[in-house]
């Protein structure tokens, strides 16, 4: 009888049919399946030809086909689909196998699955798999959390297959239990959101007020590429700069500024309401996404409001500088809130997370790899404490330098009237972390004033809660006197 497989593969649309490419060429040999059989011998046939695959037609074959303990990983349709998928392998696998979910789920979905799963005696796995389809192919960035007992089991496949950074380490390793795997993936797209942000704002401003040339706009890239800013998302939109329709012009400005979203930078907003941690950026990331994509409307209101700005002129070099350190502290400032949020959900879901490991396995074959992720490596390894990055004297020690620039950035962006709402937000949470003595004050005295919320004073312990009679009626509860 011929090998069975190492792995069983669910789903051959593209991203599913690269990863087991990828699985095959480091020596593994991959079952695979699809919901529309007809793509198993197209693929096997086709893309697969000469190689080690194993077609099966049913899920029964499948199963049959996987050597013990039999993995078999998802790649379909988040959603629906996943939860009928586990819950048809669930009678055909035994104990100590694994389900394996490699698909864009949200987190509690995982939670949920894993416990479920579990409680079948077998073991699953929800894994962030990030790069897009050529990170499939080539290496992703993969970030697998669930049963503890199955990272041993597919630790060597899943490592061989993600990218590798220039050590050789690979963009892959155990985030923690049930959906700490998909939550840190949710993390990443979040950040996504923001790093796209962030340079959109930077070209905006280079655009509209310096009137660059797209020329000058891919050197300007392609020098930040080379510095602190190296990472994939500059380096696209350098090439993106450069890049010339069959006109000879710039494909770009016939792009329509109405964007997308698939959801995850929302999942990221939403999930930091929930956990309460001021995610702004990304907030204002997706935020502006949504504002762009009420074109009719913002065309309509262009004709209508005149804002009242003023013409300012200044040094073309020195202004490209600071718009380089707008977009370098801010994103400073995006990754400090993102890991914050991931301290308080690791807290609130009892995950023990390896941050350095995080920014690791982002360090390579996912959309926001950078060099940037290598210094919060050293900076969690420095102190795997770290309450929130800006203070690690690296990112501080950047940030001062780089102030003087986003100070002129914002200012001068909100003089011209040109929208900065990912610099501009950055900048009030830096400033806001680092104030004492904050305005909060005086919501309080309004809360207790038309609510009898109560507060705390400066000059007692904290934990003593005081309430005033702040109009001389009403008593105690002052609420009473408040008329909406
Ligand atoms: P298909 O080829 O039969 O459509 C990505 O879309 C992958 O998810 C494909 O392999 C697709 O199978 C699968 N998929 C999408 N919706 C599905 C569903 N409702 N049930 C099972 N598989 C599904």
């Amino acid at each position: 009888m011929t090998k069975k497989a190492d792995i069983g593969l669910i789903g051959l649309a593209v991203m599913g049919e690269n990863l087991v490419l990828n699985m095959e060429s480091h020596g593994y040999t991959v079952a695979v399946y699809n919901r529309s059989v007809e793509k198993v011998d197209k693929f096997v046939n086709g893309r697969g030809k000469g190689k080690n695959f194993i077609g099966a037609h049913s899920l029964e074959e499948l199963v049959q086909n996987i050597e013990r303990p039999r993995k078999v990983m998802m790649l379909v349709k988040a959603g629906q689909p996943v939860d009928d998928f586990i819950e048809k392998l669930i009678p055909l696998l035994d104990e100590g196998d694994v389900i394996i979910d490699g698909g864009n789920s949200h987190f509690p979905d995982t939670i949920r699955r894993t416990k479920y799963v579990e409680s079948k005696g077998l073991l699953y796995i929800g894994t962030g798999v990030s790069g897009g389809e050529e990170g499939a192919l080539k290496g992703p960035s993969m970030m697998p959390g669930g049963s503890p007992k199955a990272w041993p089991l597919v630790k060597d496949i899943f490592q061989s297959i993600a990218a590798k950074v220039d050590d050789g380490t690979p963009c892959c390793d155990w985030v923690g239990e049930d959906g700490a795997g998909h939550f840190v993936k949710m993390v990443h797209n979040g950040i996504e959101y923001g790093d796209m942000q962030l340079i959109s704002e930077a070209y905006h401003l280079m655009r509209d007020y310096l009137k660059l040339s797209h020329d000058e706009m891919h050197d300007i890239f392609d020098l930040w590429n080379q510095g602190d800013l190296d990472s994939y998302l500059i380096e696209i939109t350098r090439d993106i700069m450069g890049y010339r329709d069959e006109n000879g012009e710039p494909l770009l400005e016939k792009i329509l500024d109405a964007a997308g979203q698939k959801g995850t930078g929302k999942w990221t907003a939403i999930s930091s309401l929930e956990v309460g941690v001021p995610l702004t950026l990304i907030g204002e990331a997706v935020y502006s996404r949504i504002l762009s994509s009420q074109k009719e409307e913002r065309l309509r209101a262009a004709q209508i409001i005149k804002a009242k700005v003023s013409q300012l002129d200044e040094e073309k070099e020195e202004f490209v500088n600071a718009i380089h350190d707008a977009l370098f502290a801010s994103k400073i400032v995006s990754y400090a809130q993102g890991y914050v949020l991931m301290r308080e959900a690791a807290k609130e879901n009892n995950w023990n997370l390896n941050y350095g490991g995080i920014a690791l396995m982002w360090r390579g074959g996912c959309i926001i790899r950078s060099a940037f992720l290598g210094k919060i490596k050293d900076a969690f390894d420095h102190n795997p404490e770290l309450e929130n990055l800006i203070l690690d004297s690296y990112f501080h020690d950047k940030l001062q330098a780089a102030q003087e620039g986003w100070r002129k950035v914002v200012s001068v962006a909100a003089r011209i009237g040109i929208p900065v709402p990912t610099f501009s937000s950055a900048l009030a949470y830096f400033d806001g972390y680092r104030t004492a003595n904050l305005p909060a004050n005086l919501l309080q005295a309004q809360r207790d004033y038309f609510g009898a919320h109560t507060y705390e004073r400066v000059d007692k312990d904290r934990g003593e809660f005081f309430h005033t009679n702040w109009t001389g009626r009403g008593g105690d509860t002052a609420s009473s006197t408040y008329q909406v």
